[in-house]
């Protein structure tokens, strides 16, 4: 008999931990601890030079945490992970490491806002150009391209309209120059899309979402190569943000990846029946899911993921879409008006008010959101029951 080892699910439960070399507990154990006894002055410097290996400081590393990090990089297909206290910690110790002032980057025209709101606002501060540019426009993107930007950083599909980007494609482009790509996968989780094997430098994750998938907690990954991730943990993390995860999250996050694979298959299955639900409700005026047939995204997401994963958005036909979109969420008993994605209990955001209400109109119009688009994360419940609540919400929001 062989075990492929190499498998998702296999690898989401076992890799990176050797049970019977700690007492035989199944679950990898949670050290909280800060510091680490050294056994004499010698070692101590010898771990500290990276001589020895092992851990010295928690805010560097942590076995609890390495084993999440070991078992992450694997369902990434990369060399090395390191784990952060959010996604914005991630995404933040990842560009301080790389970026100094006078670089210029290129970053997507769509992004989740605080990652916008660094961007434009915090590393325009340090002297650092930041380019937008539509990166499903790959004409545009050439001639961006032209200032050998240092990096260059999207989502795909984007936070809230679901723009998909072709990874493979801009690596081709970037390939003849220096410049490091970075993606965000937070949307398609490594069950569904390894950007690294299409051509991405560095992913980073927000894991408070789908990896942790039940909504109780705030963490992030990154993941690349043994060189470049060491440096993300030796500058960005220990001396820049000091963004570090505690071993309790890289405990809850290593039971989120056990079921990821299954979470996953559930999140598309569900995001698929409501999707055609919608489409087929008279009020419903455009739907952005890239599982749709007539999706613009619709070939490039069955090429580049293995599934359409679990988000969706829509507009409600209405004079006023604001005020029925509003007026449909608020009418809603199951489904949870929330921000935030991934969990169980799906989730409904409006934008324009709530996470994007961070940019400025103008700014949601230059990033392709609109005003009376709501946003839903389709979750784990019976996908007849969320359509029930979702669709008496939306009658109920014509009569409005
Ligand atoms: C939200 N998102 O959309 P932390 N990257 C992406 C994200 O969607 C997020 C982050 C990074 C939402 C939070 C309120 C694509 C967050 C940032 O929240 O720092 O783990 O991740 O509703």
């Amino acid at each position: 008999m062989t075990i492929n080892k190499n498998s998702f699910s296999t690898s989401a439960i076992h890799h990176g931990f050797e049970e019977l070399e700690l007492h035989g507990s199944l679950i990898p154990p949670i050290y909280m601890t800060s510091t680490y006894a050294f056994k004499n002055v010698a070692q101590g410097a010898a771990r500290f030079s990276g001589e020895e290996p092992g851990h010295f400081y928690s805010r560097i590393s942590n076995p609890t945490v390495e084993i999440l990090e070991t078992r992450f990089a694997k369902l990434e297909k990369a060399q090395a992970c390191v784990a952060f206290a959010s996604g914005m910690g991630a995404i933040t110790s990842v560009l301080w490491t790389l970026l100094q002032s006078g670089d210029e980057i290129l970053v997507d025209k769509t992004l989740y806002a605080c990652t916008f709101a660094f961007m434009q606002h915090g590393l325009t501060k340090f002297g650092i150009n930041v380019t937008c540019v539509d990166m499903t426009n790959h004409s545009a993107l050439k001639s961006a391209l032209a200032s050998k930007p240092k990096l260059i950083f999207f989502e795909t599909p984007t936070n809230p309209n679901m723009r998909l980007i072709d990874i493979e494609t801009v690596s081709k482009l970037i390939k003849a120059q220096n410049t490091i790509m970075i993606v965000d996968n937070t949307y398609a989780t490594p069950y569904l899309c390894n950007p690294i094997e299409l051509g991405a430098d560095i992913v980073v994750h927000s894991a408070t979402k789908y990896i942790s998938g039940h909504g109780d907690v705030i963490a992030g990954l990154a993941v690349g190569t043994h060189e470049m991730m060491q440096r993300v943990r030796l500058e960005g993390l220990k001396d820049m943000t000091g963004a570090v995860m505690t071993p309790l999250t890289a405990h809850q996050l290593m039971r989120g990846l056990k079921t990821l694979d299954l979470r996953m298959q559930k999140h598309c299955e569900n995001a698929n029946t409501i999707a055609s639900h919608l489409a087929a409700h008279p009020l419903v005026e455009t739907i952005y899911y890239p599982g749709d047939s007539n999706n613009p995204y619709h070939l490039l997401a069955s090429r580049q993921m293995r599934g359409f994963g679990g988000m969706l958005a829509f507009t409600l036909k209405s004079k006023n879409k604001l005020q029925t979109g509003i007026g449909m969420m608020n009418q809603l008993k199951m489904i949870r008006l929330a921000v935030s994605l991934g969990d169980a209990e799906t989730l409904i955001q409006h934008p324009a008010s709530m996470v994007h209400s961070l940019c400025t109109p103008e700014e949601r119009i230059k990033q392709g959101i609109d005003d009376g688009l709501v946003r839903m994360s389709v979750g784990l419940e019976n996908a007849e029951d969320i359509w029930n609540d979702l669709k008496q919400a939306i009658d109920y929001a014509n009569t409005l």
